[in-house]
C-alpha cells in the first residue's frame, strides 16, 4: 500500500546559500521519498511562482498536506499533482509556492519508486525505454544573471553529442571545462566561477566563442568522439525594449540583427544547441530563426515555454523553436513537466531536461530525464549539486 501517511517540510540549503523547501513522503507500508526544489536566477516571466521559503511551507502544511495524508496513493501519482493543484486553487501555484509543490511532487514519487522497490527512472515510466541514455549539456563559460562582470550569453555549453556512454560523455565535459582554464589561462584571463560552476571570465563573448571553439576541437581529439558546442543566450534578460533590443554592452541588436547574429553563429561554430536566443515573448523571432537553422541545431526554449504546455502548444503551432527545456520546478508537478516532455516528442520537439542555477543534492532529474526517454540533460559539469545528477545517471547506466 502507498496511502501516503506523513508529509513532512523544512527548510534546507541550496549551492547558492539561499533556503529551499525539502519535503518527505511516508506512506502505510514503510515508503519513504525525500526531495528538495531548486532555485532560478534568469526566471522566466511565465514560470509558477516561487514564495519565500517559510511561507511555502506554512501554506502547504495548512492547504495541501490534509489533501495527501491518509487521501492519496504516493504511487498515483497524477492523484498527488491533482491534490497539490487542488490545496493551491491558482494557475501558477502562487497560494502554496511551486517551490512547495515541486519539493512534495517529487518526493511523493520516490516513496512510490520506495513502496515498488524500483529505481525511480523505472517508476516514471522508464519500462519500456531502452538502452538510450540522454547526452549531458554542460555550462563551461558563462555570465548573464549568473556572474558578475562576465559574458553577456549566459551559458556557453559542452554538448558530447558523439558520446558512446553517459560516462564517456560526463568526463568529457569536465574536460572541457579544466581545459577551458587552461585556454583562458593561456590569454591571462583569470577568473572565478559562476552560479553553475562555469567559468565567469571578464571577457567580451567573442573570446569565450574562440575559447570554446578551441578547447572542444582539443578534447574532440583527445576522446576520438565528437564534442560540439552550445548556448542558453538568456536572451530575455538582455532584452531592453527602451533600448530597442538586446543589450551587449555598448551595443544593441534588434530583433533583425540578433536573428541574423544568432544565425552566423550556428553557421561559423557548428552550434549543436541554442537556448533562449530570443526574448520570452517573441514566438515570431523564435519562428523565424527555427525556419533559418532549425535544420541543423536545437532551438530552445526555456523562458519561453516555461514547461508549460499552453504556451508549447502555441509554440507549435507557430513553428517556435524545435525544442522545451522541461524544468519541474517552473510548472510546480512532475505530471505537468511529463505532459509538457510528451506534448513535445508528439510534436517532434527534443525535450532537454534541466536544472536550475540554484541547485541541491537531489538527483530527480536524473531520473525524469531517462524515465522520460529525454535525448538531453543539461546539469552543470562540476560542483556537488551538479555532480549528484551527472553521477546518478552514470549509476542508472550502470543498473547500480
Ligand atoms: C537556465 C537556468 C539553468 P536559471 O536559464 O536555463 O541553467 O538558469 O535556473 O537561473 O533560470
Ligand atoms: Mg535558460
Amino acid at each position: 500500500m502507498t496511502l501516503i501517511t506523513d508529509v513532512a517540510l523544512r527548510r534546507v540549503l541550496d549551492s547558492r546559500g539561499n533556503a529551499t523547501v525539502e519535503a518527505d513522503v511516508h506512506t502505510e507500508s514503510g515508503g519513504f521519498g525525500r526531495a528538495k526544489a531548486p532555485s532560478g536566477a534568469s526566471t522566466g516571466e511565465y514560470e509558477a511562482i516561487e514564495l519565500p521559503v517559510q511561507q511555502a511551507i506554512a501554506r502547504a502544511r495548512e492547504d495541501a498536506i490534509p489533501r495527501l495524508v491518509g487521501e492519496v496513493y504516493a504511487g498515483d501519482q497524477r492523484a498527488v499533482d491533482a491534490a497539490l493543484h487542488a490545496a493551491d486553487g491558482t494557475d501558477d501555484f502562487s497560494h502554496i509556492g511551486a517551490n512547495s509543490a515541486v519539493a512534495i511532487s517529487m518526493a511523493a514519487a520516490r516513496a512510490g519508486a520506495d513502496v515498488a522497490g524500483l529505481p525511480l527512472f523505472q517508476h516514471l515510466g522508464g519500462t519500456f525505454r531502452g538502452n538510450t541514455f540522454p547526452v549531458p549539456l554542460g555550462n563551461v563559460i558563462g555570465g548573464g544573471e549568473h556572474a558578475a562582470e562576465a559574458t553577456a550569453i549566459q551559458e556557453f555549453l559542452a554538448a558530447p553529442v558523439g558520446a558512446p556512454s553517459v560516462e564517456e560523455a560526463v568526463f568529457a565535459n569536465a574536460a572541457v571545462h579544466e581545459t577551458a582554464a587552461d585556454v583562458l589561462a593561456d590569454r591571462g584571463v583569470a577568473c572565478g566561477k559562476g552560479d553553475e560552476g562555469a567559468w565567469a571570465p571578464p571577457v567580451e563573448d567573442a573570446v569565450a566563442f574562440e575559447v570554446m571553439a578551441e578547447v572542444v576541437e582539443t578534447v574532440t581529439e583527445e576522446v576520438g568522439f565528437e564534442i560540439r558546442f552550445g548556448l542558453d543566450v538568456a536572451a530575455a534578460e538582455l532584452y531592453d525594449a527602451e533600448a530597442g533590443g538586446y543589450v551587449y554592452g555598448d551595443r544593441v541588436r534588434d530583433t533583425d540583427e540578433q536573428i541574423e547574429y544568432v544565425a552566423d553563429l550556428v553557421d561559423e561554430y557548428g552550434l549543436a544547441y541554442v537556448e533562449d536566443p530570443l526574448d520570452e515573448d517573441d514566438y515570431d523571432g523564435f519562428a523565424r530563426l527555427t525556419e533559418r537553422v532549425g535544420d541543423r541545431t536545437l532551438v530552445c526554449g526555456d523562458d519561453l515555454f516555461v514547461t508549460n504546455v499552453s504556451r508549447l502548444e502555441r509554440g507549435i503551432e507557430e513553428g517556435a523553436g524545435n525544442s522545451i527545456l522541461v524544468k519541474p520546478n517552473q510548472i510546480g508537478t512532475l505530471s505537468d513537466a511529463v505532459d509538457a516532455v510528451e506534448l513535445a516528442v508528439g510534436a517532434g520537439y527534443d525535450p532537454v531536461i534541466s536544472h536550475r542555477s540554484g541547485e541541491t543534492e537531489d538527483t530527480t532529474i536524473a531520473h525524469l530525464a531517462v524515465g522520460t526517454d529525454a535525448p538531453y540533460i543539461k546539469t552543470g559539469t562540476v560542483g556537488g549539486e551538479r555532480t549528484a545528477k551527472l553521477n546518478e545517471l552514470i549509476r542508472i547506466e550502470h543498473n547500480a
